[in-house]
């Protein structure tokens, strides 16, 4: 059975997406790309509703301009490690079918067809090792727009009735695609880099008419051979696309910035973004602030997820002043606050009006609760109405001042004190006598409904 402890306890990732894309960074010839804000999308939606976007040919003029001279791996990942990431993610081959390796399986790569001509994802790798953060890969396996028979934008749809139509491959062609392509690069980047996860990316069930049960299977069982670690998430597909579903995938992807608001007992995350744009986008000007950034840990740990907040660095490897400080931010938090995320798991407990609770099972049988106060009002009682668990002390996490607690007919309540900790969120640890229980087992570890598609 693999490790997937690994990942629930590291709560915090780093997801990157950068690649030739990040040289237009959503402009093209002076013009802002259309549809949306996914820069990465540039080559098929540049003026977009018009339909044939960026010819291949004057797309791959963006090779020879490949040459990040800011590019630094350990810089890199030493800013995430100082941000409290524990694990890293990054584009290692998107939609366009650059691959960022010196793939054998295609010439379409950093190390082959531009003047950078570095292992990007090897010395990746090499950072990630020297400070201890997990690496993984996002690789898009339905999507190719490289090879001949890769999956095209899954246009028109009922949703997006304006996208241009797009003249799909031929199944025949697509597995020439599949088996050609995509499953060789997946075993080379295990045999390469040897991942703890891969990140495949679909997003609902236009996906079914390629990633079909026996491609799938296809697909895991090559990851599955070439590594007994290896994670494998639900964007590959099994939501939609497999008739066993999720139950073969070691974690759930939920759809981009979806933050669910019920617990999920299964280990699962969410991919979000800085802004409005996954890759660097030069027109995204908003920035989401490290408040909003850390509610999106903390609600998803208190539900037994992960928050996986997305970088686009410049074309050159830079990154802006904007996620340099945020960066900052969350990583100055989480020096002072991160016992009370990593490592913690949901509770039974109801959602408070003040904020969220996440549990720490102790070694004697007893539990520390920790009390994520969203909104601290001095000298006012903060309850928790649905802990049958006698408490012990609480105190603030940061200073450690004590908190005054009391119960009342079964309500806890907590005094704040007159000085707030932290005007983003402030942590109170509750110890309290006994086991609070998780929501499986509470609940019973029901399998995870298949979670919502989602239309971009
Ligand atoms: O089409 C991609 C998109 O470019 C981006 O990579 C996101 C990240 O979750 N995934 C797909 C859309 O959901």
């Amino acid at each position: 059975m693999r490790d997937v402890k690994w990942f629930t306890d590291a709560r915090f990732g780093i997801f990157m997406h950068w690649g030739l894309y990040s040289i237009p960074a959503g402009v093209w010839k002076g013009k802002k790309m259309g549809r949306n804000w996914y820069s990465e999308w540039i080559r098929m939606q540049h003026n977009w509703p018009e339909p044939g976007g960026i010819p291949r040919e004057e797309y791959d003029t963006l090779l020879d301009q490949f040459n990040p001279d800011k590019f630094n791996p350990n810089h890199w990942i030493k800013q995430f490690k100082e941000a409290g990431a524990k694990y890293f993610l990054i584009t290692a081959k998107h939609h366009d079918g650059f691959a960022l390796w010196p793939s054998k399986v295609s010439e379409y790569n950093v190390y082959d067809a531009t003047p950078m001509k570095r292992d990007v994802l090897g010395e990746l790798k090499e950072a990630c090792d020297k400070h201890e953060i997990k690496m993984g890969f996002y690789y898009s396996h339905w999507l190719d727009w490289e090879h001949p028979g890769g999956g095209l934008p899954p246009w028109p749809s009922a949703e997006n009735p304006n996208d241009p139509p797009m003249m799909q491959p031929s199944q025949k062609l697509y597995d020439e695609y599949w088996y050609g392509k995509c499953i060789p690069q997946v075993r080379e980047l295990i045999e390469n880099y040897d991942p703890k996860f891969f990140w495949f990316d679909s997003w609902n069930d236009k996906s079914e008419m390629f990633l079909t049960e026996k491609r799938l299977d296809d697909l895991i069982g090559a990851v599955r051979d070439a590594s007994g670690h290896c994670l494998v998430n639900s964007r590959i597909g099994t939501t939609w696309s497999h008739p066993k579903g999720d139950s073969i995938v070691d974690y759930l992807s939920m759809g981009d910035n979806e933050f669910p608001d019920t617990q999920i007992p299964r280990p699962w995350e969410t991919s979000g973004t800085f802004n409005n744009a996954w890759a660097c986008h030069k027109l995204d000007y908003s920035w989401k602030s490290s408040e909003t950034l850390l509610k999106s840990l903390v609600d998803n740990a208190s539900r037994g997820g992960n928050f996986q907040l997305n970088i686009g660095p410049n074309a050159d490897g830079s990154f802006s002043p904007a996620m340099i400080r945020r960066l900052k931010e969350i990583g100055g938090w989480l020096i002072v606050n991160g016992e009370a995320v990593y490592g913690t798991s949901s509770t039974s407990l109801k959602d408070p009006a003040w904020g969220r609770i996440v549990k720490r099972d102790l070694p004697d049988g007893n539990t520390r609760l920790y009390c994520h106060v969203y909104d601290w009002v001095p000298n006012k009682n903060i309850d928790i109405d649905d802990l049958s668990c006698e408490p012990v002390k609480a105190s603030v996490l940061e200073t450690g001042e004590p908190i005054e607690v009391s119960v009342d007919k079964k309500i806890v309540s907590m005094m704040l004190t007159e000085h707030c900790p932290d005007d983003r969120i402030s942590v109170i640890v509750l110890d309290v006598i006994g086991k609070v229980p998780s929501y499986c087992e509470a609940f019973g570890d029901k399998m995870c409904e298949p979670h919502s598609t989602f239309n971009f």
